[in-house]
């Protein structure tokens, strides 16, 4: 029988969901490992074959861990609100939930032909009732819950509310809006449950506040700031502009420093780890108050550089700082209107691509320096960014670079920080020299001059040492349908939860998937959706990120009714050990996911710091394109005329992308391409020996350069564990790679190959009981060695190099033992899993699987040579080689060696006056 992919891999795949082969256990008696994948958003083209390639990655070891013993949780699921399916949904009325199932299917079937080892029962779709019920009750943790600074997590908001009834506001350190009141417990108590709540809401983690946002009026929704590219929407480019308003946001910043302390603690890439602590933008420096004693009030700016403060010229602000109205003068009222206008169709993200502009306005007003007293100019500045730091800044030109060319541009004073320093150009402050004739700090280093300014300035009561992160709350709500509802409805404007049994929310039924007439957001839509009939509930929807920042948990105990996860499935499990999807969730995905980790782990549900210990970012796998060349007429029209790619230089040509679907090893099929285009259907070709070559490129792969492949079709023609071991044979994982099916055939022939290891040449299954030979045994255990190191650190390309090696010697050795074959069978499963359950059911192991056969131990002594080829030299020069057996003795040895002929050749007669020898390295003969 030859080697049949379709037959053999469809059985395999129909036996493992019969069986539920892949199904993790409830029982606890082994070792727990947990693989995950990033699940995808099941979109409607369907996968292409870069997107399995993590998931072939993650299947593999999956696998291995099994066969080493584990008890291996591998789950699938699909992350399935979004906006895709909701676009479709405005264009056709189709309901999203109706889109969304049949892509789901799609991507099923497509993963199934692949052969993956998922648990299936343990599937979960974040659009489903039963999973975002889950959802919603974390928000009302989140609700429920504040950040208390004292104890370094977030605790429930009754331990806040028993605070204010004991003692008031005094004492309490959170992590809160910046506008809390002062009150003592009797005032509280006297509060009215309105004020009360009020005063909640600015503890809350999760919280409404009023913010700027992106808002695209054609796509009805907010924006995050990635989605926006040059002032217009990234998706159907629509304007996009700034504008004020309510939303729920995540208080994530109250974790910023164990965001950033936990990265110490994961096996992460190092660029990974890198973005992170960008994003989180941990700052150490100060906060000084410029006093303004017109106003009766300060300045309050952030600095890094404190030191530089004698050289601070002038103060700059954000141009939505809230003092800038109060500090413009009359004559300067114009000025500071026009420069406002200007800014306010800027996003925060172009003020700080653009550092080319220089430009600002003068208020009018002057504030007091903290020390000096000396009275400095407030301008305002969109280089100054009103969500980071206070929005203000002291300005040093001496110092800073951007404060430099602000006060040359403008013809503002540039004051050395130091008597000693030299400011001609890109001014730099003498860091670490001494400052002299610099106030107070004259002739201190940095590192003594930052301690005390600082004191100084505590003792002036104008300034104290201040970190500051970059990261933001995170906005959390988007005036879009399809999405998890929020568990909240308004009683006098304020935000109450719905009761916890009244979960989940449902998403109500509506007739568009648009915003109401007036604006609302789509849920406004919903006829009698109100809360107890009279109040109304909040409609926005949760964001993207929601139901994607605890999946994890859920794969633990998917069906459970009354939790989450129960707390033995959690205490089992505990967290992901390895963590396998794409680099571009680097500050999303994986911020929100570890942010809502930690905070689960303050209320108790589980132990674990940080969900994801090990993490790589597989590469992408880029697509390659395929061109024919047009040939042109003298005007520069296109003709019916295609020219070969090595021919092209003689004709003025256009390069055109053609389906690599129709071109095999750069061949172009010819009738498939005409057949492809009406406007083809009449082509002629211009060949080079008989046939027409397609010129290629590297691009990514995308429907509209036509270089899409699909796995369906590369499974059909060679198989899925083809598919499989090819996609890992093009490089290493981590690394971005094009598709290039020129060396897949190779990958065929290997499975096929050993295919032939188990039969005979008439095509009969044989194999034979007889002990192996020491060469057939090295073969074998070189294997096994080779692939455990490789996979033991995800090195999944060299091991595929090594199979072929590995069966390229056993064919020469004509090896057909059971007791070699059976081992290679299980070394190979996890790459190629359909062959080799085949051949396994063949070899009689009938009722079962491969899947959890143990992983052959490794016997170092068949690797132990057992012969050496010795060096063997006369008075110190090496003469030749010898091959000895390594166990002889040295009188054995010399015994040998003195008889060689050749020896006795170089020997010449002449008598031997000692022969040394060390075992395995040399033989000297003296004479
Ligand atoms: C005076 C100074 C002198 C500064 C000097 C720098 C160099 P990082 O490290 O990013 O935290 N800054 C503060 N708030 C700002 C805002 N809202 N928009 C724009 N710039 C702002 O940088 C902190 C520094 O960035 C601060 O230190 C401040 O300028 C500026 F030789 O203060 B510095």
């Amino acid at each position: 029988m030859e080697y049949n992919h379709k037959s053999l891999e469809k059985k395999w795949q129909k036996f493992w969901a019969a069986h539920h082969t892949f199904k993790s256990s409830d029982s606890h008696d082994k070792p727990k490992y947990y693989v995950l994948d990033m699940f995808p958003y099941p979109s409607g083209a369907g996968l292409h074959v870069g997107h399995p390639l993590g998931y072939i990655a993650s299947d593999i070891f999956s696998r291995y861990k099994r066969s080493k013993g584990f008890n291996v949780l591998h789950p699938m699921g699909y992350d399935s609100f979004g906006l895709p399916a909701e676009q479709y949904a405005i264009q056709t009325g189709q309901h999203p939930a109706i889109t969304t199932e049949a892509n789901i299917n799609r991507y099923r079937e497509q993963m199934d032909n692949i052969g993956f080892s998922y648990d299936w029962s343990r599937e979960i779709r974040t659009s489903e009732p039963e999973y975002y019920k889950w959802t919603q009750w974390i928000f009302m943790q989140l609700f429920n819950s504040w950040y208390n600074n004292e104890s370094d997590k977030a605790e429930s908001i009754q331990t806040l509310v028993a605070k204010f009834e004991s003692t008031g506001s005094a004492g309490i350190k959170a992590v809160s809006d910046e506008d809390v009141s002062t009150f003592t417990a009797a005032e509280w108590l006297s509060f009215d449950e309105e004020a009360q709540q009020r005063e909640l809401l600015k503890y809350r983690i999760a919280y409404l506040r009023e913010s700027t946002v992106n808002w695209c009026a054609a796509l009805g929704t907010v924006l995050a700031n990635d989605e926006v590219i040059n002032g217009l929407s990234e998706r159907g480019g629509y304007p996009v502009e700034q504008k004020k308003m309510m939303q729920w946001s995540m208080r994530i910043t109250a974790y910023a420093d164990r965001l950033l302390r936990g990265l110490q603690d994961v096996d992460w890439p190092e660029p990974l780890v890198e973005m992170q602590r960008n994003w989180i933008g941990k700052s150490v420096g100060a906060s000084v108050k410029f006093p303004v004693p017109q106003l009766n009030t300060n300045i309050e700016v952030f600095t890094t550089r404190v030191d530089t403060i004698f050289g601070v010229s002038f103060v700059v602000l954000a141009p939505e700082h809230e003092l800038v109205s109060a500090l413009t003068t009359e004559g300067q009222l114009s000025d500071i209107q026009s420069y406002i206008d200007k800014t306010s169709k800027k996003s925060e993200l172009d003020r700080m691509a653009d550092t080319k502009t220089v430009s600002g306005a003068f208020t009018g007003s002057y504030a007091k320096h903290p020390i000096t007293g000396e009275e400095v100019q407030i301008w305002i500045a969109d280089y100054v960014l009103a969500s980071y730091g206070t929005g203000a800044v002291m300005a040093v030109p001496s110092g800073d670079q951007r404060d430099y060319v602000f006060a040359k541009h403008f013809g503002l004073p540039i004051v050395p920080i130091s008597d000693s320093q030299q400011i001609e150009d890109e001014a730099d402050a003498n860091k670490n020299g001494k400052y002299i004739n610099s106030g107070f700090i004259n002739g201190m280093t940095y590192e003594e001059a930052v301690p005390a300014l600082i004191a100084k300035l505590e003792e002036l009561n104008l300034g104290k040492a201040k970190i500051n992160f970059r990261m933001r709350d995170a906005i959390f709500g988007r005036q879009r349908y399809w999405g998890e509802p929020v568990p909240v409805y308004f009683k006098n404007g304020l935000p109450y939860l719905i009761k916890e049994e009244e979960l989940p929310l449902l998403l109500p039924e509506v007739d568009k998937y648009l915003p109401t007439e007036s604006g609302e957001p789509p849920l406004g839509r919903a006829e009698g959706w109100k809360y107890e009939d009279r109040y109304e509930y909040e409609l926005s929807t949760m964001p993207g990120w929601a139901g994607s920042s605890w999946y994890w948990f859920r794969y633990m105990d998917p069906k459970n009714q009354g939790a989450f996860a129960s707390p033995e499935a959690i205490d089992y499990w505990k967290s992901v050990d390895l963590y396998i999807g794409g680099s571009e969730h680097a500050t999303g995905h994986l911020l929100y996911s570890r942010f809502w980790n930690k905070f689960l782990k303050d209320l108790g549900y589980h132990q674990e710091e940080e969900p994801f210990k090990k993490l790589i970012n597989q590469g992408m796998i880029q697509g390659r394109s395929n061109f024919v060349y047009r040939v042109l007429d003298a005007d520069g029209r296109g003709t019916n005329q295609f020219v070969s790619y090595g021919l092209k230089g003689q004709y003025t040509t256009n390069a055109l992308h053609v389906d690599v679907n129709i071109v095999v090893n750069d061949v172009l099929h010819l009738d498939k391409f005409k057949a492809s285009r009406p406007d083809y259907a009449d082509a002629e070709f211009i060949l080079e020996n008989g046939k027409y070559i397609c010129g290629s490129e590297v691009e990514k792969m995308s429907k509209s350069k036509f270089n899409v492949v699909n796995p369906d079709d590369i499974i059909d023609t060679y198989g899925a564990d083809t598919l499989r071991m090819y996609e890992m044979f093009l490089g290493p994982l981590e690394q971005a790679k094009p598709w290039n099916t020129n060396g897949i055939e190779g990958v065929y022939k290997f499975l096929r190959k050993v295919w032939r290891l188990f039969h005979d040449g008439a095509g009969n299954f044989a194999v034979s009981p007889d002990e192996p030979t020491k060469a057939e045994f090295k073969a074998l255990h070189k294997i096994i060695k080779k692939v455990e190191e490789d996979i033991d650190r995800f090195s999944f390309n060299t091991s595929v190099s090594a199979f072929m090696i590995c069966v390229n010697e056993l064919t020469d050795l004509k090896t057909n033992k059971r007791a070699i074959l059976e081992q290679l069978l299980v070394v190979l499963q996890p790459y190629a899993p359909h062959i080799t359950e085949e051949l396994w059911s063949l070899l009689g192991n009938e009722a079962g699987t491969i899947s959890y056969a143990a992983y052959p131990t490794f016997n170092p002594e068949y690797l132990v040579e057992s012969e050496f080829a010795y060096p063997v030299s006369v008075n110190g020069k090496m003469k030749m080689n010898l091959p000895l057996a390594l166990d002889l003795d040295a009188k054995a040895v010399e015994e040998i060696v003195l008889a060689n002929e050749d020896v006795q050749k170089v020997l010449d007669g002449k008598a031997v006056k000692k022969l040394i020898f060390v075992k395995g390295k040399i033989i000297n003969i003296v004479i």
